[in-house]
């Protein structure tokens, strides 16, 4: 049976419906996989010179997080999914000779004991074609699905970088 404990879910979105910054992260634990200062970065339906066209794979963000797990084996993070935007993806950001690119991976290992950070410039959550503008304080819903602990479902704040 699968256990989820959410922690702050409720005080992030008081703060959020006040207008003010979402600063408390969410923290969710399940089948001994910890997901904690998760966020994903707010954007805009336009392009970010301001123009009214957009790039053919439409309006992009990333999503960013701290994954931990107190299993006794490694787990792989084989999938992502949100219904804010059209793909999903699991993204690696490397350095080649002075040139920043990113390209999907297939899978990020947990090691056992061990945390792995999805953060800017590293691994992290692609959302491709977002299908509303996100919004600072605004949450959307993320779904991360693990070989070992299974599917963990959760609500990500937006923030400015
Ligand atoms: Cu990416």
């Amino acid at each position: 049976m699968k256990k989820i404990i959410l922690i702050a879910v409720a005080f992030t979105l008081l703060l959020s419906a006040c207008g003010a910054p979402a600063a408390e992260m969410v923290s969710i634990t399940q089948n001994g996989i910890e997901i904690s200062q998760a966020w994903v970065r707010a954007a805009s339906m336009k392009s970010e010179m301001g123009a009214e066209t957009m790039p053919a794979h439409g309006a992009v963000s990333g999503a960013f997080m701290l994954i931990k797990n107190s299993n006794a084996e490694a787990d792989l993070l084989l999938k992502a999914s949100s219904d804010a935007a059209e793909m999903v993806q699991i993204h690696e950001t490397t350095m080649q000779a002075g040139v920043m690119s990113m390209a999907e991976v297939p899978g990020i290992t947990i090691p056992t004991g061990s945390a792995v950070e999805l953060k800017p410039g590293s691994y992290h959550i692609m959302l491709i074609g977002l299908k509303r503008e996100l919004k600072q304080g605004e949450t959307i819903s993320i779904n991360l699905s693990f070989q070992n602990a299974g599917d963990i479902g959760f609500e990500i704040p937006a923030q400015m970088p």
